[in-house]
């Protein structure tokens, strides 16, 4: 019994013996936040649109947990095309050279994050590389792969301290912009902004959720303090594809009853980011005006966010 034991332990030692060897060196899994959460008295009211912290090193065959706050994609090599080619999971979430095609598919839609690990094979040429979330512009963290044995300049834990000064930041820009935004049309009429936020961050909520006009009147729908999100403004029922909800429908007048919708609402860059050229959406719209011809109380929808909240109402009195 005794000489089995020995030869265990000097079997396992000759095992250690050969990971501490440079070239096969245990692989490190390190960790990434995708976003954060804000929050309101109803739940999830917004948050980051980075990654946290932006740039990380590791060496060739390491991993990177990324852990979702709110919705993301995890995107090694987009392909062209419209975003929508983003939605679903590739086969494989290793990189195993710099073309290849990893995608993680919207994860963290949901109130528990679900994280997505990306292995940068041992077979990847080190280097400098992007991964992008496909929903939010500007969303890339810079991932340096470092040969096996070179020294890396951070641990896990300086990268922690990172992400949580860089969160910070975030949350008090944001706070100054909802602070600060004002936007009006040029008629000077009653204005509602969709979305407030920075090149970083936003609000997912119609500024102000509620607002009064005289039967008659216009209310301007303004997308453009909220540079990362996009928007719809949809009253009425709205079609069960998640695509045709955001198509324009309907028009802009109003009476209580009619399905009527900006459709998708986007800034240039965002539309040129998401490649919707040649698609049924509408083209970079950042201005929506609907008339109200009858007084009552007529709610609406941002159909992209109404599920975490984005509602409003317009009042309309004689
Ligand atoms: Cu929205």
């Amino acid at each position: 019994m005794r000489r089995i034991m020995a030869a265990a332990i000097s079997a396992a030692l000759s095992v250690t013996a050969l990971f501490a060897s440079p070239a096969l060196a245990a692989t490190q899994t390190w960790h990434v936040q995708a976003g954060y959460l804000s929050f309101d008295g109803s739940g999830p009211s917004g948050g980051g649109n980075r990654f946290y912290p932006a740039a990380v090193s590791i060496h060739q065959g390491d991993s990177i947990e990324f852990a979702p706050m709110g919705a993301h994609t995890i995107t090694f090599n987009r392909p062209a095309g419209p975003v929508f080619i983003l939605f679903g999971p590739s086969a494989t979430a290793t990189a195993t050279s710099p073309t290849d095609f990893v995608n993680s598919g919207i994860i963290g839609d949901s109130p528990v994050p679900t994280s997505y690990t990306l292995t940068f094979a041992s077979t990847l040429p080190a280097g400098t590389y992007q991964v992008i979330c496909g929903l939010h512009i500007g969303m890339s963290e810079t991932v340096n792969v470092l040969p096996v044995g070179a020294t890396l300049p951070k641990t896990d834990a300086d990268y922690a301290a990172t992400r949580d000064a860089q969160v910070a930041a975030d949350r008090a820009a944001q706070a100054e912009a909802v602070a600060e935004a004002t936007d009006s049309d040029e008629d000077g009429g009653a204005t509602v902004l969709a979305g407030i936020g920075t090149q970083r961050t936003s609000a997912l909520r119609f500024f102000p959720a509620s607002i009064t006009v005289h039967v008659g009147e216009k209310v301007t729908f303004l997308k453009r303090q909220d540079p990362t999100e996009p928007h719809t403004v949809t009253f009425g029922e709205e079609p069960p594809d998640p695509v045709a909800q955001l198509v324009a429908r309907g028009g802009t007048t109003y009476s209580g009853t009619e399905d009527i919708s900006s459709g998708f609402m986007s800034t240039k860059a965002q539309f040129a980011y998401y490649q919707l050229a040649g698609t049924p959406l509408p083209v970079a719209l950042t201005k929506y005006k609907v008339q109200f011809t009858k007084v009552g109380d007529w709610p609406y929808i941002c159909a992209l966010h109404d599920v975490i909240g984005m509602r409003g109402v317009v009042h309309v009195v004689p």
